[in-house]
């Protein structure tokens, strides 16, 4: 048996456990450090660690199998690697860096699609880069239900991965160890007050953090994230340099009025986003006329197709929009496995990998039949094919987390709230702040007005503004 009151005394003996005044990553002060990357110089503790974590995943009945470990890049790696010895329970590696040659893998070892995996980390805050590991497992078709942490900052990151369905063991809290190290005349009581302080006024707040995440992040930071798609980086990239994130939905009866359209508006634009198929007369020439605006004006081109059929039949219809769209809309009614379709599309016509997937999470329109349920799904299915969901068109801040997701948000206008089929319309600059979208979409707001070219650089000024000003804050 391992005596953990003894195990603490040692790790605060090895420095692996400080108190005082620290500075954090965040350029946060702390009253408390913990750094048990020393424990490798201590194969005696670091023995006692992995001992507790092999008994706890030993004394689980209700792990399943197959079963691997994986350790949170670095620090919790040699653990990793003990208690997999220790439990004969294969272990996985996962890549913090994605390689850029060969196969790309993002986990190293041998595993199936479906094999569970105990994710082991050895401080949590946050959770977030648990969560990053999490997602790059189940990225990877692995199913990750436990983590075990050796330590828990009690900050409310636990509380966090529990709400996004993960089951997570600590070993130790700050509070235990603070309280044997004041017992043990190792911390006077006003260093033990001022760390339970210091984590009572810490909480992060669940929600606002993961929103927080994505909303206050800028486009160009989002752009360098390590888990960004390519095709996602340069959409985040072309907003950018273009400083603009408005996107015009060219809703217009003729291909004549469709090129007219464009060309007003294309100065301020990303995306330029058309239903093809309700535009009378459009022939070849009018998409090679509508790529050469794009080229020249720097905007993408977004086929509003709402794709929704069997895998099959959108890969069917999708070989169509991929010569010609840079994006695309799909609806997540028949579950994550079209997007397969769509991937193998875009895996197939290499020389076209620009190419990426808008998926429907919300609908604009009154009565529509989308519950919340479906949206948490939808969500899931995107974070299942990073690699060509660029984004989800939604309405509401709450529906992304993840930074390196785009948020497109359709029913803009600053005239009139409704229409009379069911469209609800926001103003941008709520849009943007009070619905979290990173693209709006505005349609007959702009190609309706007097002068649309006019128009669409008024809602483009108020939209960039306000995600200035969004970031800022
Ligand atoms: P409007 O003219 O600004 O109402 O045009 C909105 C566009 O966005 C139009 O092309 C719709 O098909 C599209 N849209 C939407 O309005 N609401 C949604 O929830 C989705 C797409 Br998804």
């Amino acid at each position: 048996m391992i005596d953990q009151r003894a195990l603490i005394i040692s790790l605060h003996e090895i420095k692996a456990l400080k108190f005082g005044t620290f500075q954090l990553k965040s350029g946060e002060l702390s009253k408390f450090y913990l750094d048990l990357r020393v424990v490798v110089s201590y194969p005696k503790i670091l023995r006692q660690i992995c001992s507790l974590v092999s008994a706890s995943i030993q004394s689980d009945t209700n792990v399943k199998k197959p079963l691997h470990l994986c350790g949170v890049p670095y620090t919790a790696l040699p653990i990793a690697t003990v208690v997999s010895i220790d439990t004969n329970l294969p272990m996985l590696i996962r890549r913090k860096e994605q390689k850029t040659y060969g196969t790309k893998k993002l986990i190293d070892g041998e595993y199936l699609c479906g094999d569970n995996v105990i994710v082991i980390e050895d401080v949590i805050t946050t959770g977030e880069s648990i969560m990053e590991t999490v997602k790059d497992l189940q990225y990877s078709n692995l199913n990750v239900e436990y983590v075990i942490v050796i330590v828990d900052r009690q900050q409310g990151g636990l509380q966090r991965l529990s709400k996004k369905g993960l089951k997570v063991l600590c070993l130790f809290n700050i509070t235990q160890i603070v309280t044997i190290l004041k017992e043990e005349g190792k911390l006077s009581d006003l260093e033990y007050q001022d760390v339970v302080d210091y984590v009572k006024d810490h909480q992060i707040d669940i929600i606002d953090y993961d929103n927080k995440l994505r909303t206050k992040t800028s486009f160009q930071r989002r752009a360098e994230l390590l888990e960004t798609s390519k095709m996602t980086q340069k959409v985040f990239k072309l907003m950018v340099e273009k400083k603009t994130n408005l996107c015009v939905a060219a809703d217009v009866e003729t291909a004549e009025e469709l090129l007219i359209i464009t060309e007003q508006v294309a100065p301020h634009i990303c995306i330029l986003k058309v239903h093809i198929d309700a535009i009378n007369g459009v022939t070849e020439s009018t998409i090679k006329q509508l790529q050469q605006l794009a080229k020249q004006y720097n905007f993408l081109i977004m086929e509003d197709r709402k794709m929704a059929d069997i895998g099959n039949t959108v890969k069917l219809q999708y070989k169509k929009i991929i010569s010609w769209a840079d994006l695309v809309t799909v609806h997540s009614i028949s579950g994550g496995i079209m997007l397969k379709g769509i991937q193998e599309v875009i895996q197939h016509e290499s020389q076209l990998n620009n190419r990426g997937v808008f998926i429907i999470a919300e609908l604009s329109c009154e009565g529509n039949l989308i519950t919340q349920q479906y949206t948490k799904e939808t969500v899931k299915i995107a974070e299942n094919y990073r690699d060509i969901v660029v984004g989800l068109v939604c309405q509401t801040n709450n529906v992304i987390s993840m930074p390196n997701i785009l948020q497109l948000t359709p029913g803009v206008n600053i005239k009139t709230s409704s229409d009379h089929l069911g469209q609800k319309y926001q103003i941008p600059s709520d849009v943007i702040l009070i619905k979290g979208a990173d693209v709006a979409v505005v349609g007959r707001g702009i190609y309706e007005a007097t002068n649309p070219a006019e128009t669409a650089k008024m809602y483009r000024e108020q939209l960039w503004n306000t995600y200035l000003e969004r970031i800022s804050i």
